[in-house]
Parts: C-alpha cells; sequence; structure tokens
C-alpha cells in the first residue's frame, strides 16, 4: 500500500538565513548595475528649481567700471597673490551658452567644431578610476572619439531635453567662433573674475560663490568624495541646465560650477585659462569653485567638463536692449 501524504505536512522551506542571503545577493546586484549606469550615461534630470524663464534665455547683464582684489593666498601653485585690478565695465551672458544657442550658430554657418574634425573629446569616466584603483588625474578621463557637443557621452547619447544645458567638448577655438558668431567675444581672466566676484554673497568666504552660509547648495558641483562618491546633495551628478541655482548679487547663473568657461587670456605659452570649476570640483579633490581657481588647457583641447559665456562691450551696447541669438 503506498503511502499518501497528508496535505497538512509541512512542506520543507528555505531557512530564513538562505532568504536573507538571496536578498542581499539581489539587492547588491542591483545597486551595482544602478549604479554604473548613472555614472556611464547622463540622462536629462528635471529639478523643479531649473525655473528660468525663456525671456531670460540669451540675455545679457551690465558689469560696472570698477576695482577689485584678483587672485587668492595660494591655495594652489597656479594662483597668483592678490592684487587690485580696474576693470572696464563690459556686458555679460547671464548664463552659460546652451546646446539651444550653439544649434544656431552651427544651423547657420555649418561649422564643425574641434572635436567633429579631430576624432573625439574627453569624457568624464570615474568607473575607470575606480575599476584600477588609479588616483592618477587623468584615469577617470578617456578619450571617446564618438564625443562631441552633439553627442556628450559619446554612442548613442543625444540632447533630446538637453536644449539648456550648457553646451561642452567645444575647444577655445569653437568658442572663439560661436562668439563672433553672436556678435560678440569671450570673457578676459580679469574680466571673468571680476563679474564673478561682483557676484559672490560674501566677497570674504572664498567658497561662498558654491555653498551658502548654512550648507545649501548654490552651484553644481561634486558632493562627496571624488570620484567614487556623489551625495548629489545640489540634484546633479553631472551637468545641470543653465540656470538651476540660486543669481549671483549680479543677476548671472552658474558662474561657479555646472561647467568650466573658457576665456581669452594666456595661461601659459600654448595654453588659455579656463575659470569658474565645474560640476567635478569637490571639497576633497580639486577646491576649484572659488572666483580665483584657474586652470590652462590648449586651444583644441576640449571636454564635457568645459564650456563658454560670451561677452559684449558696454561702449556699442549699453544703451540697447540685450539681445538674442
Ligand atoms: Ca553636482
Amino acid at each position: 500500500m503506498v503511502e499518501k501524504r497528508s496535505t497538512d505536512q509541512p512542506v520543507k522551506r528555505p531557512s530564513h538565513k538562505l532568504i536573507m542571503v538571496v536578498l542581499f545577493v539581489c539587492a547588491v546586484f542591483a545597486v551595482t548595475v544602478a549604479s554604473v549606469h548613472v555614472l556611464t550615461r547622463n540622462p536629462p534630470q528635471t529639478v523643479d528649481r531649473c525655473s528660468l524663464p525663456e525671456s531670460k534665455i540669451g540675455q545679457f547683464v551690465n558689469v560696472p567700471s570698477g576695482s577689485f582684489l584678483m587672485g587668492a593666498h595660494r591655495k594652489y601653485l597656479e594662483e597668483s597673490k592678490p592684487r587690485r585690478v580696474h576693470v572696464q565695465g563690459f556686458q555679460l551672458q547671464i548664463h552659460e551658452v546652451t546646446n539651444q544657442q550653439f544649434a544656431r550658430f552651427v544651423a547657420a554657418t555649418g561649422y564643425r567644431t574641434s572635436a567633429e574634425r579631430n576624432g573625439g573629446s574627453a569624457v568624464f569616466s570615474p568607473q575607470r578610476a575606480t575599476q584600477s584603483g588609479s588616483q592618477y588625474p587623468m584615469s577617470w578621463w578617456r578619450l571617446d572619439k564618438h564625443a562631441t557637443w552633439r553627442t556628450p557621452e559619446g554612442k548613442g547619447a543625444t540632447l533630446q531635453g538637453r536644449g539648456r544645458y550648457p553646451v561642452v567638448h567645444v575647444s577655445l577655438e569653437d568658442a572663439f567662433a560661436y562668439a563672433k558668431w553672436a556678435k560678440a567675444r569671450l570673457p578676459s581672466e580679469v574680466e571673468w573674475e571680476y563679474a564673478a566676484t561682483l557676484g559672490l554673497f560674501n566677497r570674504n568666504s572664498p567658497d561662498s560663490g558654491a555653498i551658502g552660509p548654512n550648507g545649501e547648495s548654490l552651484a553644481n558641483i561634486w558632493d562627496g568624495h571624488f570620484p567614487n562618491q556623489n551625495t548629489r546633495k545640489d540634484g546633479f551628478l553631472r551637468r545641470a541646465p543653465v540656470g538651476c541655482f540660486k543669481a549671483t548679487r549680479l543677476g548671472t547663473y552658474d558662474m561657479i560650477g555646472n561647467v568650466w568657461e573658457w576665456t581669452s587670456t594666456t595661461y601659459s605659452r600654448g595654453s588659455f585659462t579656463i575659470k569658474g570649476g565645474s560640476f567635478l570640483c569637490s571639497e576633497s579633490y580639486c577646491h576649484r569653485y572659488r572666483t580665483a581657481a584657474r586652470q590652462g588647457y590648449e586651444p583644441n583641447f576640449s571636454s564635457e567638463h568645459i564650456g563658454i559665456r560670451i561677452v559684449r562691450d558696454l561702449s556699442t551696447k549699453s544703451n540697447i536692449p540685450p539681445s538674442r541669438e
């Protein structure tokens, strides 16, 4: 006679410990996949505070003549000690040149950028450094032959939904070409630093362009330990649309952080100065979200953390309304 198993007989189940182990492994895998995805792509990020009205896009603000203390007590070797400098007034575009603005320039002229002509541009790739354990600065960059202003993260990337993001992968040559088309020019380093200093909420605090008195985020920088941890305290892992942060006292946006900005000033033989720091500047590594900070790059270099801001002379433009490209 075959013994029948009672339906009430308890079925042997996996132990509680085994279930916890499986759940833990799944969670680690999911977090790893999500992290790699976030770090390798740069999807459009919508933040409610990015409310710069369309009427402000392409506007300029008057920067009055005056003098200021340029430079800083050396944080880095490339920064000179403070000295008083007089600056003639000028007009400054209130935000970084956007993809939308640059697209109009390209549509009107057929211009091809250095990256498009020379075979790619530098893309931030933190997983390279994380995997290799390297702390060598260039280890988190890769030259991507598909990276251009149209495809910021390389093959498959698009500008869909990113018309208001700052244009990147633009060289100094590209920046000069855009400025000329826009009937403008690039700022000198002195002009840039003067305007950024006027905009600070506290000129006695070098970090006050990025961090408010209560620790609040005033710019898109790298929150956390660079390059393997980013808390996104400011809301953005990589670039942000222009105008997502509070306007400076001068009425400009993103002078500090988001992307570095080209100037027309020589940095050293064969290179030119960029200013403002970027979304990659952290307190732990690149403490360059300060008005006096400066770096130098060759005129044909481009990357995903350098963009453009343009200026106009007051003498010819001060009495007419700000124009839009
Ligand atoms: Ca950020």
